[in-house]
C-alpha cells in the first residue's frame, strides 16, 4: 500500500476514535471507519486521485473524500487537529481502563476535569468521582482497583495496523546515516495476531542522534527517554513504540533477545547455562572468562548453542527449542511458496473490482491459478450469485482465461453459506459446475459446540465442497468465533479431501495459529487465502502465511503451494 493511503487510513481511524470519545453519532464514526477501510484496500495511490475519483470508491463518502484531499494537499486535516486539541492524550489512555469506556471518560473530563490516569487516581482518592453527577462510590472503587492492578486493559492492536507503522518508522529512521541496521522485534516480528507495543531495534554508533530523529517524527503524542540508548513514544493513536539502540557488533544478540518471546528466551538461556555460557542482549559469553562467543547475527548465536536457527514465528516455547536442538525443525511454508489464491470476490458479490480486473491484479502477482468465489444466494443482504449470474460470470471467466492464454488459470468458484444444519445454497448438480466450492459460516455464531461441529461436518461430507472458509467465523475487530471441535472437524476434512482455510485477512486470521497446529495433527490439508475484495487485499497473503507458520505448517500441507495439475486433481476429489 502506498504511504499516502496508509497515512490517510490512519488519520481517518483517528478521527473516528476521537469522535467516539466525544460521543458523536454512530453514523459519522462508521462513515470514517468505512472510509479508512476502503482506502486501505485501494490499489491506487490516493495522492493521484481527485475528489470525484475518491467518491467513486465504494465506502468513501463526500466528507471522507474531502478530508483525504486536504491531507494530500496540505499534509494535515483541520478537523483532526481540532479534535486532537479537544481530546487530551491522557484521556485517550483513560478509555483503555477496564470499565471506563469513551463515553464515561469524556463525562468525567467534562464534569470534574480529569484528563489522565494519574488525575483520575487522585480524584478517586479524594472521592471526587463518587460525588460527580452520574457516578457512584462503587464505580470509584472499581476505578482505583483497575489503576492499582496496573491495568490499562491490554489494549492490543491488530498486527496489520502495527506492521506498516513499524515499517514506516524504520524507513524514516534509515534516512539518517547514523543508522547502520534496523529491525522490528517483539511480538510483531513473531507475527502475533495482536501487538501490545512495537519494539524497534537499531544498530548505531551515534545513538543520541537516532533518538532525536525518532522523537521528532510525525504522529507522536508523547515521548520519554529512558537512558542513553532507550526511548519510548506513544503515537497519536495511543500505540507505544520502544526504540533501543545497540552497537552494530551485538545486533544479532539484541535482536534475538528483543524478539522474544520471553518464554522462548528462558528456554534458550537455560541451554546456554548448561553449556557454561551466558546469553543476554549483549551477546553469548563464556561464563568462566567472559569471552564473547557470538553476537553479530542471530544465526551465529543459535549455531553457537548447537541448534538450528528458529524462525521468529515459532518462538513461543511450544517445542521449537527442543526441535531445533534435535535438528528437526519443520520446513515452514513461506510466501514465495504460494502459487495462487483460492478465495476472492468480484463485483458479482461484495468485491470492488470486475472479474477481469481482479484476475489481472492476481496475474500481476505472478500466480499460476486464482479463484473467484463470490457469495452464494443465501447471503440475501448483498449482491450474490443467482442462477443467471452464475451463467454470466462463467462466460466472463472463459473469456478472461482466453485472454490470459494459460499464463494464469482463472477458476470459477463460489463461497457457499452453511445454514444452521450445514445445508448449502445449491443442490449437487449446480455445485458440480464450479471448479471450487468454499463453504463458510456467516450466521448462527452462537449455537452450542456440538451443533456447530455437526453443522461443519455436514458441509464437509457434501461431495462438492473443497474448502471450509474462515472456519471459526471470528472477526478480531468485532466478534469471537464459533465454538467447535477442531479435532472432529479436522478429521472429517482429512477423510473427505476437504481443505481447511487459513484466511489471511488481518481481521480474521482464521483458522488461528493454535487451531492450525491442532488441526494438522490429523493430516488435514490447508489452503491460505486472502478473501480479497479489492486488489490491495491480495497483498494480505503474508499474514496468512505467518499464521500458518505459527501453527508449524510445512509447504506440502498447503494446497495452494502445489503445481496446477496437482491442485486440480485435489479439487476433483476422487477420494
Ligand atoms: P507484546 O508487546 O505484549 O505484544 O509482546 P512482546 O513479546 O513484544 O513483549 P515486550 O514488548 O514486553 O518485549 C519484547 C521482547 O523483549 C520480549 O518478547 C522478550 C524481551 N524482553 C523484554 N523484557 C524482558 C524481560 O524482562 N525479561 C526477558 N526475559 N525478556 C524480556
Ligand atoms: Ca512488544
Ligand atoms: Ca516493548
Ligand atoms: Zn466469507
Amino acid at each position: 500500500m502506498s504511504r499516502r493511503n496508509e497515512e490517510a487510513a490512519i488519520a481517518l481511524h483517528e478521527i473516528a476514535d476521537l469522535l467516539e470519545i466525544k460521543g458523536e453519532s454512530r453514523f459519522r464514526i462508521v462513515a470514517y471507519r468505512r472510509g479508512a477501510d476502503a482506502i486501505e484496500g485501494l490499489s491506487r495511490d490516493v495522492a493521484d486521485m481527485n475528489e470525484s475519483d475518491l467518491v467513486s470508491v465504494s465506502g468513501v463518502g463526500k466528507g471522507v473524500a474531502a478530508r483525504v484531499r486536504e491531507l494530500c494537499e496540505t499534509g494535515k486535516i483541520g478537523a483532526l487537529e481540532k479534535l486532537r486539541a479537544e481530546v487530551p492524550v491522557g484521556l485517550r489512555q483513560m478509555t483503555m481502563l477496564p470499565g471506563l469506556g469513551p463515553k464515561k471518560a469524556m463525562q468525567l473530563f467534562r464534569e470534574i476535569g480529569v484528563s489522565s490516569i494519574d488525575e483520575l487516581k487522585a480524584a478517586a482518592e479524594q472521592h471526587k468521582i463518587a460525588e460527580a453527577k452520574g457516578f457512584s462510590k462503587k464505580f470509584e472503587e472499581e476505578m482505583l482497583e483497575a489503576i492499582e492492578r496496573g491495568v490499562t486493559a491490554p489494549q492490543r492492536v491488530l498486527l496489520a495496523r502495527a506492521l506498516p507503522l513499524a515499517q514506516e518508522m524504520l524507513a524514516e529512521l534509515s534516512n539518517s546515516d547514523a543508522v547502520i541496521k534496523g529491525s522490528y522485534a517483539g511480538s510483531l516480528r513473531r507475527m502475533r495476531e495482536t501487538i501490545g507495543d512495537i519494539d524497534l531495534l537499531v544498530a548505531s554508533d551515534r545513538p543520541a542522534e537516532v533518538m532525536d530523529a525518532f522523537r521528532s517524527m510525525r504522529g507522536i503524542a508523547t515521548s520519554k527517554a529512558e537512558g542513553p540508548t532507550k526511548t519510548s513514544i506513544v503515537t497519536t493513536r495511543g500505540m507505544q513504540v520502544d526504540l533501543r539502540m545497540v552497537e552494530p557488533a551485538v545486533f544479532g544478540a539484541a535482536l534475538q533477545y528483543f524478539t522474544g518471546s520471553q518464554a522462548h528466551n528462558v528456554k534458550v538461556r537455560e541451554r546456554a547455562v548448561r553449556r557454561g555460557l551466558k546469553l543476554s542482549e549483549y551477546g553469548l559469553h563464556r561464563v568462566k572468562d567472559d569471552k564473547l562467543v557470538a553476537s553479530a547475527t542471530e544465526e551465529e548465536v543459535y549455531a553457537a548453542l548447537d541448534m538450528q536457527w528458529i524462525p521468529p514465528t515459532m518462538r513461543e516455547d511450544k517445542g521449537e527449542v527442543e526441535a531445533a536442538v534435535a535438528g528437526e525443525l519443520p520446513r515452514l511454508v513461506e510466501l514465495s511458496d504460494i502459487r495462487g489464491d483460492l478465495q476472492n470476490h468480484s463485483t458479482y458479490s461484495d468485491g470492488t473490482l470486475s472479474v477481469r480486473d481482479m484476475a489481472m491484479a492476481a496475474a500481476e502477482r505472478g500466480y499460476e491459478y486464482f479463484a473467484l468465489t463470490d457469495h452464494g444466494p443465501r447471503l440475501t443482504y448483498m449482491k450474490n450469485l443467482g442462477p443467471s449470474e452464475i451463467t454470466r460470470q462463467r462466460k466472463e471467466i472463459a473469456k478472461v482465461n482466453a485472454e490470459l492464454g494459460g499464463r494464469m488459470l482463472l477458476l470459477h468458484g463460489i463461497e457457499l453459506n452453511m445454514d444452521a444444519e450445514g445445508n448449502l445454497d445449491y443442490p449437487d448438480d449446480v455445485l458440480a459446475g464450479f471448479d471450487i466450492c468454499v463453504a463458510s459460516i456467516h450466521s448462527s455464531f452462537k449455537a452450542p459446540r456440538a451443533e456447530q461441529t455437526r453443522r461443519m461436518i455436514r458441509a464437509i461430507e457434501n461431495p462438492r465442497v473443497n474448502v471450509i472458509g474462515h472456519p471459526s467465523g471470528r472477526r478480531l475487530d468485532r466478534r469471537e468465533g464459533i465454538d467447535f471441535d477442531v479435532d472432529a472437524v479436522a478429521k472429517a476434512a482429512a477423510k473427505h479431501g476437504v481443505a481447511l482455510e487459513v484466511n489471511a485477512h488481518p481481521f480474521r486470521l482464521d483458522l488461528r495459529d493454535e487451531h492450525v497446529r491442532w488441526a494438522r495433527q490429523h493430516g488435514v490439508r490447508l489452503v491460505i487465502s486472502t478473501d480479497a475484495h479489492s486488489a490491495g487485499e491480495l497483498d494480505n497473503m503474508h499474514f496468512g502465511v505467518a499464521t500458518a507458520q505459527r501453527g508449524w505448517t510445512e509447504v506440502d500441507e498447503v494446497i495452494n503451494t502445489w503445481p496446477r495439475k496437482r491442485l486440480l486433481e485435489f479439487l476433483k476429489k476422487k477420494d
